[in-house]
């Protein structure tokens, strides 16, 4: 075997953060960066000689590259072998779906997930660990150590794999098997969803279109909704995965699935429309002229949870992300079940998951999934919507007008603000913490402040605290407004507002959120100080 130890010095910004390492392409593409980086994991994980790495990414731009570099250098560093996506694509719920299935040691799983593609466009690498989730802050704590020491990485000189079909490759001493990504995936949701029930559904002219944004999940949905279940050809859109996503934004959101949402809201429009993002763990539901906030969809998935076969015994708990909406917390309570309240990131409900302790997991950014996987699922959500409009035989809006009617509804936005300047940003979260005295006990028109902090996390199951997670401002009436500052973004600092107001009274139901929200809104802005401090009169998106 010709292995190479290579001579490298560190780089001392590959911190990962809420989801993995993510930079813009020509940070990747500067000599050793990747490498480092990689280098860092092997050296952090130890895994016994011969072991097992399952490895895949979105498709975006320099995937490719990265998968060979990746291959050559598991070969160096002693793995048996490595369970490739074929074309070098793994969704990343597929990703968690094959470590877990398969029992490999771990995964590298290439993708920035909902960020712009392309030569310019951003990528990302990050370790998933054997129970198929992402390495916990501990793991990624080790790596961004060992990075910031590295001296040298070993890499095998050989020629690259073909990936283009599924079959068997060596690499030095390593095997290389390249995986069909679907099925696998398939294989579990037919497991999990009531596939008859959805195919009458379908059969019987309820319209769907799910708008895959050409990023990941094409080959995946085209695959389950229109050849498994029957769904008309063509209700999948944006189907054909390209590396720079058409050189959209590929985050299923109002703001950026804009042609799914024109179609949603359009002249005959379908029953139900979902869209994911570029590595396919998000998801967002519509339904005829009707948007599901991702709070509620988390809530309302809980509170049907038992329509689905695999879920017919019921919820163990339900897990959310410290700034989604409480109103699962609701559902929790009607179930007599337990409700976690975690930092944001699914890293945090991995441990949860593992020891059984909740079934369900959503986060307010589009991201919902179970214990099927140890990561979201976008298309998971999709069927499971699917499997409880066709066991309920309502539309989506009834199920959820029904469900506030039942639980009240917790109005609910989100305000980002992105790529400010790093201070600026910083010192609006400085202002709000020293001014977290003053504001306790404080009365803003209607609402009084019932206390605030900065969200800390102590995980239940092995006691690893997590600090500094975002200011809280917890009214006495449950609203609440958080700031947080974006793990995820490139570009400066991305600052995110989220906002929610309970209503109980059924007549305030149909109300536009940002009606419902609007009084909050206004307070957020005021004691934050925002617009000052950051010269921004409007949020680039709001969700
Ligand atoms: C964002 C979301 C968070 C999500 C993370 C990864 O993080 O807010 O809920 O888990 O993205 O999602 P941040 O730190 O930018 O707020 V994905 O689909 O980008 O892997
Ligand atoms: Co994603």
């Amino acid at each position: 075997m010709d292995i190479r130890t290579v001579n490298t010095q560190p780089f001392p910004d590959q911190k990962p953060g809420t989801s993995g390492l993510r930079k813009k392409v020509p940070a990747f593409q500067q000599p050793h960066y990747l490498e480092n980086f990689v280098q860092s994991i092997f050296d952090s994980i130890a895994a016994p000689q011969n072991a097992t790495l399952a490895l895949g990414g979105d498709g975006r731009y320099y995937n490719r590259e990265a998968i060979q570099i990746i291959l050559k250098m598991a070969a160096a560093n002693g793995f048996g072998k490595v369970l490739v996506g074929q074309g070098g694509i793994l969704s990343t719920p597929a990703a968690s779906c094959v470590i877990r299935k398969y029992q490999t040691y771990g995964g590298i799983i290439l993708s920035a997930s909902h960020n712009p593609g392309g030569p310019d466009g951003d990528f990302g690498i990050k370790y998933n660990s054997s129970n198929g989730g992402p390495a916990t802050e501990t793991v990624t704590e080790t790596i961004f150590a060992k990075s910031k020491t590295i001296s040298t990485y070993r890499i095998l000189d050989a020629a690259d794999v073909a990936l283009d079909a599924t079959g068997n490759f060596t690499l030095g001493d390593m095997q290389v098997e390249v995986i069909d990504p679907v099925s696998d995936y398939a294989e579990l949701m037919e497991s999990l969803f009531d596939f008859a029930a959805i195919r009458s559904l379908l059969a019987g002219g309820f319209r769907i279109k799910f708008d895959a944004m050409h990023a990941v999940n094409g080959p995946y949905a085209k695959e389950i909704l229109e050849r498994r279940l029957g769904a008309a050809t063509g209700s999948v859109i944006n189907a054909v995965p390209l590396e720079d996503f058409g050189g959209g934004h590929p985050d299923p959101n109002l703001t950026y699935a804009h042609e799914l949402v024109e179609i949603c809201y359009g002249e005959n429009a379908p029953d139900f429309g979902a869209a994911s993002d570029g590595d396919g763990d998000r998801n967002m539901i519509l339904g005829k002229r009707f948007f599901v906030t991702p709070s509620d969809s988390l809530a309302l998935l809980a509170a049907n949870a038992t329509l689905a076969p695999g879920y017919k015994q019921g919820l163990a708990g339900i897990a959310r992300s410290m700034p989604t909406s409480a109103a699962a917390d609701r559902v929790a309570q009607a179930l007599n079940i337990p409700c976690y309240e975690t930092p944001t990131g699914w890293k945090f409900f991995g441990n949860l998951l593992d020891a059984g302790k909740v079934t369900l997991c959503g986060e307010e950014s589009f991201g919902t999934g179970s214990s099927h996987v140890r990561e979201k699922d976008g298309l998971w959500a999709v069927l499971f919507w699917l499997n409880i409009v066709a066991a309920r035989k309502q539309s989506v809006e009834s199920i959820v007008s029904e469900h506030w009617a039942k639980y009240g509804r917790n109005f609910y936005s989100r305000y980002d603000y992105e790529g400010l300047p790093t201070e600026a940003a910083q010192g609006v979260m400085q202002h709000l913490k020293d001014n977290f005295a003053k504001l306790d006990g404080a009365q803003f028109g209607k609402y009084s402040v019932k206390f605030c902090d900065d969200f800390s996390y102590t995980d239940p199951v092995d006691g690893s605290v997590s600090k500094g997670q975002g200011v809280r401002i917890i009214f006495t009436d449950g609203s609440r407004i958080i700031f947080r500052l974006s793990g995820t973004g490139t570009e400066g600092a991305t600052l995110r507002v989220y906002l929610e107001a309970y209503e109980a009274d059924v007549s305030r139901h149909h109300l536009d959120a940002q009606v419902a929200l609007a009084e909050l809104i206004g307070i957020a802005l005021q004691i934050s100080e925002l617009k000052s401090r950051t010269g921004r009169e409007q949020p680039t998106v709001i969700t």
